[in-house]
């Protein structure tokens, strides 16, 4: 028997295990099956079920995936750029010519002008070694950059695979790529199943169109992300969707910034009128405290198994990232922070995305 797969997440269809990927009951299979249970509840009812693809599985999908593509379209999202770019995950990329496809600008406050991003995604990809990538900057939400991305997909050759980390956007880039390609209608309706919860693609699944064939897959999980290890319904709320919301504090020695259980700043030093600049997505609150109550704000984010400490030195026109959960930009001052994080939390300092540039 031919084996079919899942349009929507690329899984293998079956009618065994209801509890498996690709579960479609056995009275619904037909020659035209093409979306499993799982998706078409993603996609009617916003359901999350049967969780994501473990982290090898999405890795030899991507693998296997890479040995298929003619070009890659290397997909980032703009307000967790480190964390989509993981060293482990660009060894596996190592030898392809790439498209990074800096995805969710529009999370980005209106008065960024985009070429100043463009600049700043240029510098960081140089810092990383990566200076020969070609670059867009797109929402798959908006449209925005669209025809630019269009165009340079012609250079990829017959076969294009989309990779990148969990939930930047991979198979809304390739739903929006689709219907420019051959229009919604032509599909029967069909398309890749995008959802706000990460690892919602399973395996490669291929779309065919005039002169190219598309891949979407699971996104590489990378580690180190707050999103990552909380529960999923949480992680909705900590991934910007809608808006990136910004929050400013004077800081100074005695200060503690509070990033709702998730994360807590310490500032152990700081210039004078320092300001740090905060930002996450909506769904995440801040708070102001003093260094004298961390020990009861560390027991209240007691769900973590354990926490870290790192201290960091973050300069004027710098931003200190914690993985997966937003940034502290610092302004007017260098700050001496002590940042507690659960355990394994990655962090980075990098020049800040923005504001006024050095
Ligand atoms: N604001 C905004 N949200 C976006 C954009 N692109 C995708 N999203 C949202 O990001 C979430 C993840 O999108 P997906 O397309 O499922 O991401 P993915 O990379 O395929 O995710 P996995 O299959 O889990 O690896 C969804 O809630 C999308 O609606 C964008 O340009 N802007
Ligand atoms: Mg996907």
């Amino acid at each position: 028997m031919t084996e079919i797969y899942c349009q929507g997440c690329g899984a293998r269809i079956q009618s065994t295990d209801p509890g498996q990927f690709g579960y479609v009951p056995e009275h619904l299979l037909g020659e035209d099956t093409v979306i499993c249970q799982r998706c078409y509840r993603i996609t009617h009812y916003g359901r999350h079920e049967l969780g994501t693809p473990t982290a090898d599985e999405a890795l030899s999908a991507i693998e296997h995936g890479l040995e298929w593509a003619s070009g890659i379209i290397l997909v980032v999202d703009i307000l967790d750029f480190e964390s989509g770019l993981p060293p482990e995950f660009l060894r596996l990329l190592s030898d392809r010519s790439l498209l990074l496809t800096v995805n969710k600008v529009d999370l980005l406050p209106e008065q960024v002008p985009l070429e100043e991003v463009e600049v700043w995604v240029r510098r960081r990809l140089k810092s990383l070694g990566l200076s020969k990538v070609d670059v867009c900057l797109v929402s798959a939400l908006t449209g925005l950059g669209f025809p630019v991305l269009a165009e340079a997909v012609e250079r990829l050759g017959e076969r294009v695979l989309l990779v990148g980390v969990t939930n930047v956007g991979k198979s809304s880039i390739l739903e929006r790529l689709l219907t420019m390609r051959i229009g919604g209608g032509r599909r029967r309706g069909l398309k890749p199943t995008v959802s706000p919860y990460p690892g919602t693609t399973v395996s490669v699944s291929q779309w065919h169109c005039p002169g190219v064939t598309f891949a979407d897959t699971p996104g590489f999980a990378p580690e180190g992300r707050v999103s990552d290890l909380v529960e999923p319904e949480r992680a909705v709320e900590i991934i910007p969707h809608r808006s990136l919301t910004s929050h400013l504090y004077p800081a100074a020695a005695g200060d503690l910034l509070l990033i709702e259980g998730l994360c807590i700043v310490e500032c152990l030093g700081a210039g004078q009128d320092g300001l740090l600049l905060g930002f996450t997505g909506s769904g995440v609150r801040w708070q102001k405290s003093s260094s004298k109550h961390l020990e009861k704000w560390l027991q209240r984010g007691s769900f973590f198994a354990a926490w870290e400490e790192r201290t960091v030195t973050v300069k004027p026109g710098e931003d200190l990232v914690i993985s997966g959960l937003g940034w502290l930009s610092a302004r007017r001052s260098s700050f001496r922070l002590r940042l507690h994080v659960p355990a394994g939390v990655k962090h980075f300092v990098r020049p800040n995305l923005i504001g006024r540039k050095k």
